[in-house]
C-alpha cells in the first residue's frame, strides 16, 4: 500500500479516537486520500458540500454546539482561501475547528503548477496552531508521528481553529479494490483542565464584594454559560444576561428581563452598580455598553482565556481563571433587596413592551416574542447577525429550561449564517432548532441552503425580510440616501432566493406555530407598514427544503 494512503487512514483513525465525529468535506482531487479515509471511518460522519465557505461555516456550527472540533477538508488553491471567513469567526469566538487543506508537494510549488498557491500560514494569526508536516514518508515510527499530529491538532483546537496543510504526491488513490488500513496504536491521551482561582484572586473579589452594596453581573456570549447559574443563584445579585450567554433564565435567581428598556429609561440612572462582574464576551447591547462606560464602576473581568474583551477599557481587575470555580468559592453576600428591585423593574418593563407590541407595525421584536412564546423547552436558536441578534437581546424574555442560543458573535459577519445554523442543528439533532436570520444574510449564504435537502437536516429557518439591510436605517449613512440607498443591495428578485422556488402565503404566527412540529421548513416573515403578526404576510418555502 502506498504511504500516502496509509498515512491518511492512520491520521484519520487517530482523529476519531480523539473524539472527532464530523468532517465537512468539499470535492477535490488532491484531498482524495484524506476524503476517502474519512468516508471509510466508521466513527466519522461526513457532510459533503460543494461550497467550501458554506462547508467551513457548517463546521463552525458543529463546533459551537458540540464543543468538539469538526474537521473541514478541501483541495488546494482558491478552495483553501474560501475557508478564511469561517476560520476568523472560529478564532474570535473560541470555537473548536480543524481545517485541513490538501496541497501540491514541494516540487510543484512556485513553478506555475496547476491549482497551486502558497498555502503556508494562509490564515495568518487567526489560527491557534499551523503545521505542515511535508509529504508522508516511510520512516521508522511513522505511524506514531502521524497519530501524534492528529492528536495534537485536536488538543490545540480545543478553543479555536487549527490549520494543517497536507501536501500529497501522486498516486492519490490506491488501485481499485485495495483499502488502506490504519497503523499503530490509537488513543494517545492529552489532558488539560480549567484554571482554578488562586487564593489572591478570590480574596480580592471577595473583599470588594463585601464592601459593595450594589453589585451587578453582566454576561455576554458564552457557549457553556448555563453551568454558572447555580453559583449565581447562591450569590443573589442582579444579572444582565444576553440570550447567547445561556444565563437569561430563572435559574440564576436574578436575571433581569428587558434590561435594555430600563437602561434607555431614566430608571437606570438611579440604579447604577458600585461593582460589576463581567462574564463572557463583550455585550452586544450598545445601550448596556454605553451605560457601563458612563458609570465606569470598578469592574472585574473574568477572563479565563485571556482575551481582553473590554472595548471600553473599564476592567480594573482582569481575573484569568475558571468563572465557575471563582463564583462558587465566593462567600455569600446578602444583596436581595437590590436584586429584587432590578428583577421587578425588569418584569414591569417586559409587560409594558408586550402591551406596546400589540399596537405597533410588525418588526423583528414581534417575531422574537412570538417565537419565544412557542419555542419548546430544550430547543436551540441560532440568531443571525445584524437586527436579529439585537432584537433577540432586546425582546427575548427569560429562556425556558434547556433552551440554548447561538450566533456568530466572534466577528459578527453576515456571511455563513445559514451554514453555521445548520451545523448547530446537525450537531444536536435531537432537539428542535430554529434559525432566525436577516434576508440579506440568507442571500449571502444561499449555497448553504443546499445542505438542508442534501443531508436531510431538520431545522426551521425564519427569514426576517425587511427589504435589505434594515440595520442601516439606524446608522448615520441613512441621512445620505443618494449614495447609501437600497440600490446598494441586490434587486428583490435576486435577493430572495426562496422566491426562485415558489412560495405559499401563510401567516407569521402560523409559521412560528410550526416550530418544532414541522422542521425542515423555511419561512419568510415580511416587514411592511401595515402588517400585523396575525395577518397574512409570511411566505412558506416548504417543498424544496423538505424534498
Ligand atoms: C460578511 C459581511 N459583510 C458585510 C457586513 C456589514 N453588514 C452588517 S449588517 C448588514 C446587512 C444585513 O442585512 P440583513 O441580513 O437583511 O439583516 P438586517 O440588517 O435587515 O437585520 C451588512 C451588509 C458584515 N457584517 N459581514
Ligand atoms: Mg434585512
Amino acid at each position: 500500500m502506498d504511504v500516502t494512503q496509509t498515512f491518511a487512514a492512520t491520521f484519520v483513525d487517530e482523529l476519531a479516537s480523539q473524539g472527532v465525529e464530523y468532517a465537512c468535506v468539499s470535492p477535490g482531487s488532491r484531498s482524495a486520500p484524506v476524503a476517502m479515509a474519512l468516508q471509510r471511518h466508521p466513527k466519522i460522519k461526513v457532510i459533503v458540500q460543494i461550497d467550501e465557505r458554506s462547508s467551513s461555516f457548517f463546521a463552525v456550527g458543529l463546533g459551537k454546539v458540540t464543543g468538539k472540533p469538526a474537521v473541514v477538508l478541501c483541495t488546494s488553491g482558491t478552495a483553501a482561501a474560501e475557508l478564511h471567513p469561517a476560520v476568523v469567526e472560529a478564532s474570535y469566538s473560541g470555537t473548536p475547528l480543524i481545517v485541513i487543506t490538501a496541497d501540491r508537494p514541494p516540487e510543484l510549488q512556485d513553478v506555475g503548477a496547476n491549482q497551486s498557491i502558497d498555502q503556508q500560514r494562509l490564515f495568518g494569526t487567526a489560527v491557534r496552531w499551523f503545521f505542515d508536516p511535508g509529504v508522508p514518508v516511510e520512516i521508522p515510527g511513522a505511524p506514531r508521528i502521524w497519530r501524534r499530529l492528529a492528536a495534537r491538532a485536536v488538543a490545540e483546537a480545543a478553543a479555536g481553529p487549527v490549520h494543517l496543510n497536507l501536501p500529497f504526491r501522486e498516486p492519490l488513490v490506491p488501485p481499485p479494490g485495495q483499502v488502506p488500513s490504519a497503523q499503530g496504536d490509537a488513543g494517545q491521551t492529552i489532558t488539560s483542565g480549567r484554571t482554578q482561582p488562586t487564593p489572591a484572586q478570590l480574596a480580592t473579589l471577595a473583599s470588594a464584594l463585601q464592601r459593595s452594596r450594589r453589585p451587578l453581573v453582566v454576561a455576554g456570549e458564552m457557549r457553556d454559560g448555563e453551568r454558572l447559574a447555580p453559583a449565581l443563584m447562591r450569590l443573589g445579585f442582579p444579572v444582565l444576561a444576553e440570550p447567547g450567554s445561556q444565563l437569561r433564565r430563572a435559574e440564576t435567581g436574578g436575571s433581569v428581563e428587558s434590561y435594555e428598556a430600563l437602561l434607555r429609561a431614566g430608571w437606570s440612572l438611579e440604579h447604577g452598580p458600585d461593582l460589576v462582574i463581567r462574564l463572557g464576551a463583550t455585550p452586544t447591547s450598545r445601550a448596556l455598553n454605553s451605560w457601563l462606560a458612563a458609570a465606569s464602576p470598578p469592574t472585574f473581568l473574568i477572563d479565563p482565556d485571556r482575551e481582553w474583551r473590554d472595548q471600553d477599557h473599564l476592567a480594573r481587575h482582569v481575573v484569568a481563571c475558571d468563572p465557575q470555580a471563582l463564583l462558587e468559592a465566593l462567600p455569600p453576600a446578602n444583596r436581595a433587596a437590590w436584586r429584587d428591585e432590578w428583577v421587578s423593574a425588569g418584569k414591569k418593563a417586559g409587560a409594558a413592551i408586550s402591551a406596546t407590541l400589540i399596537s405597533t407595525p410588525i418588526h423583528e421584536g414581534h417575531i422574537v416574542r412570538a417565537l419565544a412564546s412557542r419555542l419548546p423547552e430544550g430547543a436551540q436558536v441560532f440568531v443571525g447577525s445584524s437586527m436579529p441578534i439585537r432584537a433577540a437581546d432586546s425582546f427575548w424574555p427569560l429562556a425556558k429550561p434547556q433552551q440554548r442560543f447561538f450566533g456568530n458573535r466572534g466577528a459578527s459577519g453576515i456571511d455563513g449564517l445559514v451554514s453555521t445554523g445548520l451545523g448547530v442543528a446537525t450537531g444536536r439533532s435531537g432537539v428542535p432548532t430554529v434559525l432566525l436570520l436577516g434576508d440579506l444574510s440568507v442571500y449571502h449564504d444561499m449555497n448553504g441552503l443546499w445542505a438542508i435537502s442534501r443531508h436531510g437536516i431538520k431545522a426551521t429557518v425564519i427569514v426576517c425580510d425587511n427589504n435589505g439591510g434594515g440595520v442601516f436605517n439606524f446608522l448615520p449613512q441613512a441621512q445620505h440616501p443618494d449614495v447609501f440607498g437600497r440600490s446598494a443591495t441586490p434587486s428583490k428578485k435576486r435577493r430572495r432566493p426562496w422566491s426562485w422556488f415558489g412560495s405559499n402565503a401563510t401567516t407569521a404566527s402560523a409559521a412560528i406555530a410550526c416550530v418544532g412540529r414541522r422542521p425542515r421548513r423555511l419561512y419568510v416573515v415580511r416587514k411592511s407598514r401595515t402588517m400585523r403578526l396575525n395577518s397574512s404576510g409570511c411566505s412558506r418555502f416548504g417543498r424544496w427544503a423538505a424534498s
